[in-house]
């Protein structure tokens, strides 16, 4: 082991057996790099403890970050509306569909914290702008139907992107998407069922829903991303498994499975060019406005301003509750220590 490059071998997982080994043979251990390589081929998991080169760490900091922080702020729009829910039935399950976000981000914070860097510092970095949340973030919630368009277009894409995160090459990461994909798919459910009974209601009942759909429609197919074309980092984060299936890619297999779903709902999809393609298999859609999407990513959405203010004052008003845990437990370590010395 005396001539291993031990720089690169951070922990006992990095000498764990991979495809390759017996090839290197114990006359020419694997760097870390090498054995990073060949876990990543092997479609095996990255854990926290190994080596792995610094774009990788950054590239899954800002993207498991972005993510965490768009689950947080996506419970504003949804959360708008508990106060108005039309039943209690209904309440009970927008309420327990909100707290589920809260629990994502929380899951997502500890395994950015995994990466080496803490939940605090990243909701600086997002305070600051510093930071992006998803765009889809930034639209109003204008009636009730809205909350069903949400649940079934816009969770609906989150789990389109999700479910191939759950085979994201970083363990702490793809762990955590299991979870939070099977409680995705309750909220795609929630709010198809939603939409069900509203197209299957009154007249007024149904424009509703058609109006809800018209405007979430669009920003939903913006979600997943740029043209693969354009976006800056597919290449590399596929190369690493980070990301399996490209924007495009996931975008036209969210457009297969949903535009089934709006024709038994009974509604239009808002896009004139939407028709069934029989020799690519898919179906063929518009083209996004990607100038509006940049201007909302860039901040000039309809709600940017409104989510980022609310998320500062929420985490200011929230300052005594984390002072208060921080006392607490800290109380209780000094009575365990006290009393083990004792
Ligand atoms: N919004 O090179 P790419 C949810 C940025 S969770 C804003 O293609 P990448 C649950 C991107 O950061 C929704 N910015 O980037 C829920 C990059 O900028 P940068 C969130 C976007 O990372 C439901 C630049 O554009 N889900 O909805 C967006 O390879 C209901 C170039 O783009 C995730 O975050 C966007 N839509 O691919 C909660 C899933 N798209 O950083 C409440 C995990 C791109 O260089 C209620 N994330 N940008 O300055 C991912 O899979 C990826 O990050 C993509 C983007 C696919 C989103």
């Amino acid at each position: 082991m005396s001539d291993a490059p031990t720089h690169h071998f951070t922990n006992e997982r990095s000498f764990a057996k991979v495809p390759g080994d017996a090839e290197a043979g114990a006359t020419s251990p694997m760097t870390g790099e090498q054995r990073f390589q060949a876990i990543i081929d092997a479609d095996d998991k990255i854990e926290p403890t190994d080596w792995m080169p610094d774009e990788y760490r950054k590239t899954l900091i800002r993207q498991i970050a972005q993510h965490a922080h768009s689950e947080v702020i996506g419970m504003q729009p949804e959360g708008n509306w508990i106060s108005r829910a039309p039943s209690l039935k209904r309440k009970a399950i927008l309420m327990a569909k909100v707290q589920d976000e809260a629990g994502h981000g929380l899951y997502l914070y500890s395994a950015t914290e995994t990466l080496g860097i803490g939940r605090d510092e990243l909701v600086d970095l997002l305070h600051a702008g510093r930071h992006k949340y998803s765009s889809i973030f930034n639209y109003p919630t204008l009636n009730w139907a809205d909350i069903g368009a949400i649940g079934w277009l816009v969770d609906g894409a989150a789990i389109t992107n999700q479910v191939m995160l759950t085979r994201t090459s970083y363990g702490p990461y793809s762990r955590a998407m299991v979870r939070i994909c099977k409680e995705e798919s309750f909220h795609q459910r929630q709010g198809y069922e939603l939409l069900l009974r509203l197209c299957r209601g009154s007249e007024e009942q149904k424009a509703m829903a058609q109006d809800a759909v018209n405007r979430w429609w669009w920003p939903s197919l913006m979600m997943f991303g740029p043209h693969d074309a354009e976006s800056t980092h597919t290449q590399q984060s596929m190369a690493w498994k980070i990301k399996r299936v490209s924007n495009d890619d996931l975008r036209q297999q969210f457009v297969d499975m949903t535009v089934p779903q709006a024709e038994y709902l009974g509604l239009a999809l808002p896009d004139p060019d939407l028709r069934w393609n029989e020799a690519r298999g898919h179906y063929d859609f518009g083209d996004i406005d990607w100038a509006e999407f940049w201007n909302v990513v860039k901040g000039n959405g309809p709600m940017n301003r409104e989510r980022m203010e609310h998320k500062r004052r929420a985490w200011d008003e929230g300052a005594w509750v984390r002072e208060a845990a921080a006392a607490h437990a800290a109380k209780q370590q000094a009575r365990r220590v006290a009393k083990k010395s004792a």
